[in-house]
């Protein structure tokens, strides 16, 4: 692989002032905010590993409040027909479409992607505004026949209340979007906890949205907005007027969240951990099994929740197709993703690279041999930025360091010769967001699809880069949520079955006979 030089921190800065400002928020009234403030958080760029400043943060006090307006806005917004809630979805989606490159700014500043890959995070939000805006049309609810004469039987959909959203840093602003615009046309208000590594990024998503409904004559508080760490979270998870709490992250966080949201009877969307798998047949067309592989594996710097992150393939081609896979990892250019050409950026941050350090100690100590990679790179260019070299690891099996997510660029190779065993191989994981066969075999494409226990299962593309029509969400300890298209938006509502009377008489059910 090829490294590129490291912009000046005077660069980063100019980064961060210009997106923030052309998306209508202002870096230097935030971080003198900061110095004031009794509570902060610390803004950096994981491109030079550069402190930006801090940042004031909210406290438990804020927060509430937040939830409190955010409660207020429900009751108001609750009763705008969706179609008109709709218009408010359809002027955040144009706003975005005009401060596209803005907004993906922040996201590079912060989550290290490149301009492509930012701006396609942007497209997402785009993308999902439109189907909201359609959505606000078809909230359909189905009648059905009743079993006595004279009556109906219909199903309604009603707005559920304060959605909460805890999204991760690597998808700053569309993961948080596609619960927002569907949130938003379904009746509820939100209230956001970003990471609190992508707080620009949220401060100018937010920023965009809050114009959006202000130009609509939307209701104050309807977009809430908490800058914190972890305890800030906890009072999205804990506060009773939040009904649902949609939660990306960790499958640690969500085995807490999950629990402490059940104990009061809330709701949780969970989007958890991915530990996707491709398995790779003799009749795949190889090339372009290696362009799929290679970008969802080294892609972002291995940092979506649907990264390959093991490769199954057949012995027989198994030796050509990694011998590709490595000379390709060869020619990723690694570096600053503000640079021309880059298709690496940085790790998220110190604590990221130590523990892709230690699977992949892990991994050889069970037996693993790295192929290539791993290595940090341009240490000397900013020692508080962590680039790596993507690795490729040919593993004798599917170990214990194999079945953990760990979120970074680290793609292990095992081989396959029987393909039923293939399919239990990628099945046997704690983990079910995203998986994919690459065949030509009709037969096992299928066989796939229908044995697959991830929620994304695909054929001839990789396992990352879904779309937002389809629904988007995984199984097993990936959490059960599904987000973004199809019937998605169901769970932002409140559903109610409704049986209706005309008949002038009062027959009761199953034939009850009753005074
Ligand atoms: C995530 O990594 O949290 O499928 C979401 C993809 C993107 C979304 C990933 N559309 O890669």
């Amino acid at each position: 692989s090829t490294t590129t030089a490291l912009p000046t921190e005077d660069a980063i800065i100019d980064l961060a002032r210009s997106g923030l400002s052309a998306c209508g928020a202002d870096l230097d009234a935030l971080l003198a905010g900061g110095a004031e403030a009794s509570s902060t958080i610390t803004l950096r760029s994981p491109i030079t590993g550069q402190v930006l400043g801090q940042m004031a943060a909210d406290t438990a006090e804020s927060a509430a409040d937040t939830i409190g307006k955010a409660h207020e806005a429900f009751l108001a917004w609750r009763d705008v027909p969706a179609p008109v809630r709709g218009m408010v979805v359809q002027r955040w989606g144009q706003l975005l479409t005009e401060h596209k490159e803005d907004l993906a700014k922040l996201v590079t500043l912060e989550a290290g992607k490149t301009p492509s890959e930012a701006a396609g995070e942007v497209q997402e939000m785009i993308d999902i505004c439109e189907l909201a805006v359609g959505q606000s049309r078809q909230l359909f609810g189905k009648t059905l026949p009743s079993e006595r004469p004279g009556h109906r039987l219909m199903e309604t959909w009603h707005p559920l209340g304060v959605v909460g959203i805890i999204s991760a840093f690597n998808f700053p602003v569309a993961v948080y979007s596609w619960n927002t615009a569907l949130a938003l046309i379904c009746g509820d208000s939100v209230v956001w906890k970003p990471s609190e590594v992508s707080t620009l990024s949220a401060v100018g998503a937010n920023a965009l949205l809050t114009r959006a409904i202000e130009e609509k004559g939307g209701p104050a508080g309807l977009n809430g907005l908490l800058v914190g760490e972890r305890a800030i979270g906890e009072a999205l998870v804990d506060d009773p007027r939040v009904e649902l709490l949609s939660a990306t992250g960790s499958v640690r966080m969500g085995r807490e969240v999950g629990p402490r949201v059940a104990q009061r009877f809330g709701r949780s969307l969970l989007e958890l951990g991915g530990n996707n798998a491709a398995i790779v047949t003799p009749s795949a067309d190889i090339d372009l099994a290696l362009r799929g592989v290679v970008f969802a594996a080294a892609g972002t710097a291995g940092q979506r929740c649907t990264t390959l992150r093991r490769l199954i393939v057949h012995s027989d081609i198994a030796g050509e197709l990694v011998d590709k896979i490595v000379a390709a990892y060869g020619t990723l250019s690694i570096g600053s993703p503000t640079a021309e050409g880059v298709l690496v950026g940085p790790l998220v941050n110190q604590a990221s690279y130590e523990k892709m350090q230690a699977s992949l100690e892990a991994a050889q100590a069970q037996g693993g041999e790295v192929l290539c990679g791993g290595t940090r790179v341009l240490a000397d260019a900013a020692a508080d930025a962590y680039y790596v070299e993507p690795a490729v690891v040919r593993m004798p099996g599917q170990t214990e360091i194999v079945e953990d997510e760990t979120f970074a660029p680290i793609l292990y190779v095992m081989e396959y010769t029987d393909f039923d065993a293939a399919i239990e191989l990628n099945n046997a994981v704690p983990q079910g967001l995203s998986s994919a066969v690459f065949t030509s075999d009709l037969s096992e494409a299928e066989r796939f699809i229908a044995r697959s226990d991830t929620g994304i299962a695909n054929v001839n593309i990789g396992t990352s880069g879904a779309e937002i029509g389809g629904a988007f969400g995984g199984n097993k300890e990936t959490g059960g949520g599904r987000e973004s298209g199809t019937d998605s938006w169901q769970a932002y509502m409140r559903q109610a079955t409704n049986t209706v009377n005309y008949s002038g008489e009062l027959p009761l059910a199953q034939g009850v006979e009753f005074l």
